[in-house]
């Protein structure tokens, strides 16, 4: 079992693989899943580590000119305010950034993630636009500025990222529960935001301190790290362990999930063969829009040895995945199709 100090929940290794600070999810381990990733298993991206906090002396601080009435919420205040279930994916925008070097030769620093940096749960909180309508918010508020409780990152302070205030009462929550009961220390307990299709860096854990301007708002988070990235392009994965074994002639379903931050999965489909063919994926399950489609395939192998498995997904806006994509600098929102590689083995 790998322990990394900066997490607190246990890591096996049949569900994790450890990165520095962060540890990402083995794909093998929603095979048999239902719709949510058990918290179990759920990816864990710090930038330095969990911090332990305790809910009896916690506070939300809202404060800034965008709001008539600023103050300070607890635990229980924000427990009686009228809540809101969601089921929602939280993605990491540097996911998949191992494939830029592995299938582009492209290798771009960071943290390299194969597709493990994702995870959908059903989140429960108070909607965000409540807690700013309660605390008056004015007309004129243009950025609303969530800051972590978690220890500052290098020089950078701590972690923070604007969200423009149109974003901010459209579907964001602050989520006090993950998959039904309270948020986990290494998923931002107490509090944490939870921001449908956006990249992860949104989603602040451990929200101590909100801040309201009526100017556009900066820090690190949206300038130097992300700059201008904000939904989460479309991409597909394989419930299956790299190389996987098949035995030939064998009939198999394969599982897999497509996601996209900007709508709806309309379509998947799966190439056997290199990419030459493509074949259309059966959809199963709730088809939600700031979450994932499940989808499965029958595929008997009819030729020994190694071999890749290609899934390819389209969104309702018409974004889908290609062959190959461009080298983008901090090696964010790889979409490009993955190359699974299994291997097929006599029956
Ligand atoms: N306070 C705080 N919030 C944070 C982070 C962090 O390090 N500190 N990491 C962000 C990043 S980069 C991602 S991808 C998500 C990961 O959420 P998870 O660890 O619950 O999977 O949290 C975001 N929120
Ligand atoms: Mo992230």
């Amino acid at each position: 079992m790998h322990a990394l100090a900066t997490i607190v929940k246990p890591l096996p290794g049949h569900l994790f693989t450890p990165h520095e600070a962060s540890a990402e999810m083995r794909w093998e381990a929603m095979a048999g899943q239902g719709f949510h990733t058990p918290t179990d298993r759920f990816f864990v991206r710090n930038h330095t580590s969990t911090p332990f906090i305790d809910a009896s002396t916690w506070r939300l601080r809202l404060h800034g000119a965008g709001l008539r009435s600023p103050g300070d919420y607890d635990y229980e205040q924000l427990l009686a305010m009228p809540a809101r279930t969601l089921d929602a994916a939280i993605e990491c925008a540097g996911n998949g950034r191992r494939f830029y070097g592995t299938q582009q030769h492209s290798p771009t620093p960071g943290t390299q993630w194969g597709l493990g940096g994702i995870g959908v749960a059903r989140w429960r909180g108070v909607p965000l636009r409540h807690l700013l309508e309660h605390a008056g918010l004015r007309p004129d508020a243009v950025d609303v500025l969530p800051v972590g409780l978690d220890a500052p990152f290098e020089h950078h302070g701590h972690v923070r990222r604007p969200l423009p205030v149109a974003k901010a009462l459209d579907d964001v929550l602050l989520a006090y529960e993950m998959n039904g009961e309270p948020l986990p220390p290494d998923h931002g307990f107490p509090v944490r935001l939870v921001v449908p299709g956006w990249v992860g860096i949104a989603s602040i854990k451990w929200l101590g301190d909100i801040e309201v301007a009526t100017h556009e708002l900066f820090t690190p988070w949206n300038t130097e790290f992300y700059p201008h990235v904000t939904t989460q392009p479309v991409k597909s994965a394989f419930e299956l362990a790299w190389d996987t074994p098949f035995l030939l002639g064998r009939p198999q379903v394969i599982h897999g999930r497509s996601w996209s931050g900007h709508g709806r999965i309309v379509k998947v489909e799966v190439s056997f063969d290199g990419g030459r063919t493509w074949k259309t994926a059966e959809h199963h399950g709730p088809h939600l829009v700031s979450a994932w489609l499940p989808w499965h395939i029958d595929w008997t192998p009819r030729r020994l040895g190694p071999q890749v498995l290609m899934a390819r997904a389209t969104d309702e806006t018409g974004a889908t995945q290609r062959a190959t994509i461009p080298r983008q600098p901090f090696g964010y929102h790889f979409d490009a199709v993955v190359q699974h590689p299994i291997r097929v083995i006599p029956g």
